[in-house]
């Protein structure tokens, strides 16, 4: 995610950080390459401009220039600019004081809106909440049907009707919500190839009669400034709460996050980095300010990691530990613990410093692929005792998973080291033990 941005930050800093003292042409030039970052990764340019100018007065304002560290001040700077541009506090959904909590999505064809309500309802369901699905798209044929089809995977119930009215069905849902004691309704709207009257006039409709407590616009942050202009459009029409930016895992280069709440005045709420349901991130300003100027985002991290890893399984592989019996199988679990927490290159950028490394590199869930294949062609006996692993038996392990005997040589380097660390981390006292690190070479 905005990878490059981050990389041409990261080169604009350095050469900042690299002055023993700053003049004020140095600080022009760097905020001319800032300015090139930015429209480059396609920011709009009325934002850009607004950013820089208020960059550059506070690095000529706050007497950076004279003070000891000038570069890590003006990435201070930038940093609380860009706090600034996405929103400064993070916002949450409004939840209604007599349930259901109504939350309305409403975007254009194909920005999400129905992946995003299956993520939204898990996300909630998470959180202790009972969610249900309305499926309010009467119009594309197979809509309902699919809402159906994320409700059935999702195990959250789906409202649907064939009534072919968007307001009856949202409002028969509300009374089956009561019915079903679910405390929160996700209204999936139908999306238009552009924005055109009917479309608006029904959204608006919905508005007026069902009264939803949170009206969501989704937008497709592939799209880049059309995103931003779309979201422009639909906040004359219909006042919305907030933003959710969706496809932001892909090639994007991020413009439309950086650009979208400057120009609508609304908060981002949520961004979704994948297809599938659980990716789905709470926005935080900081947290993304962070990540898009290398500096990694540990919370989120951790916030995963607590949310999927076992904590049982955690307990007892840290007994293991102390017994110095961790052994291939215990690790097994573990790479299958961190593939639960998402895609690896995802949960990378999200380590300081490595984010902006990561770009045009293939880091790739492959990599956990030959290490599981070679494990699993050993036996038991194998994977418990590792010492045992003659030639003969690498041989035999390297046909079994397609890989070679140096991959299978590599892997239990690796191992040994990962093995010596532990031993050495059972010296220290430390609290709880997560995820165990490992070089995937
Ligand atoms: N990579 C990626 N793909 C996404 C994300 N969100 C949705 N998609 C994909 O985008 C496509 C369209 O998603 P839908 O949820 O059907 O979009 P929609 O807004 O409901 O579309 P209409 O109902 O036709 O208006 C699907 O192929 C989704 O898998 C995301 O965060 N990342
Ligand atoms: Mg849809």
């Amino acid at each position: 995610m905005l990878e490059d941005l981050t990389q041409k930050l990261e080169t604009v800093f350095q050469k900042l950080r690299g002055y023993g003292t700053l003049t004020e042409k140095n600080v022009a030039d760097s905020m001319k390459e800032i300015r090139r970052a930015l429209l480059e990764a396609d920011v709009n340019y009325k934002v850009v401009k607004d950013f820089v100018s208020s960059v550059q007065d506070k690095a000529i304002g706050q007497d950076v220039l004279r003070s000891v560290t000038p570069g890590q001040m003006i990435v201070k700077i930038v940093h609380s600019e860009l706090i600034d541009l996405l929103g400064e506090t993070s916002t949450q959904i409004k939840i209604a004081g007599i349930p259901p909590t109504i939350v309305m999505l409403a975007g254009l064809q194909g920005c999400g809106k129905t992946t995003f309500a299956g993520k939204l309802a898990q996300f909630f369901r998470k959180k202790g909440r009972h969610p249900m699905l309305v499926a309010a798209d009467v119009y594309r044929p197979a809509a309902i049907e699919q809402l159906k089809v994320v409700g059935k995977s999702l195990d959250i119930p789906v409202y649907s009707e064939d009534s072919g009215e968007p307001v009856k069905i949202c409002s028969q849902a509300i009374a089956e919500a009561r019915q079903q004691t679910c405390d929160l309704l996700i209204l999936d709207t139908a999306g238009r190839l552009h924005i055109d009257d009917e479309m608006m006039r029904e959204l608006e409709e919905i508005k007026e009669k069902v009264k939803p407590h949170e009206i969501l616009f989704v937008a497709d942050g592939m799209t880049g400034q059309d995103a931003v202009n779309s979201a422009k459009e639909f906040c004359t029409r219909l006042e919305f709460d907030g933003i959710v930016l969706t496809k932001l895992d892909g090639d994007t280069r991020g413009g439309a996050a950086l650009s979208i709440r400057a120009v609508t005045q609304k908060p981002i709420k949520f961004i979704g980095v994948g297809e599938k349901y659980d990716a789905i991130e709470q926005f935080f300003p900081d947290r993304m300010a962070s990540r898009i100027l290398g500096m990694g985002d540990v919370v989120t991290l951790v916030e995963k990691a607590q949310e999927t890893i076992d904590q049982e399984k955690a307990a007892r592989l840290e007994k293991k530990i102390l017994k110095q019996d961790f052994n291939l199988e215990d690790f097994f679990d573990q790479l299958q613990q961190i593939k639960k927490m998402g895609p690896l290159d995802q949960l990378l950028g999200m380590i300081p410093g490595v984010g902006s490394q990561l770009s045009g590199m293939n880091v790739d869930d492959r990599s956990f692929v030959s290490i599981e294949a070679i494990i699993n062609s050993m036996t038991v006996l194998e994977r418990r005792n590792p010492k045992i692993l003659n030639g003969s038996r690498r041989r035999r392990i390297a046909m079994g998973s397609g890989t070679s005997v140096q991959e299978i040589n590599r892997l239990l380097n690796q191992f040994g080291q990962m093995k010596k660390m532990l031993k050495n981390m059972r010296r220290m006292p430390r609290k709880g033990m997560g995820n165990v690190p490992f070089n995937m070479g």
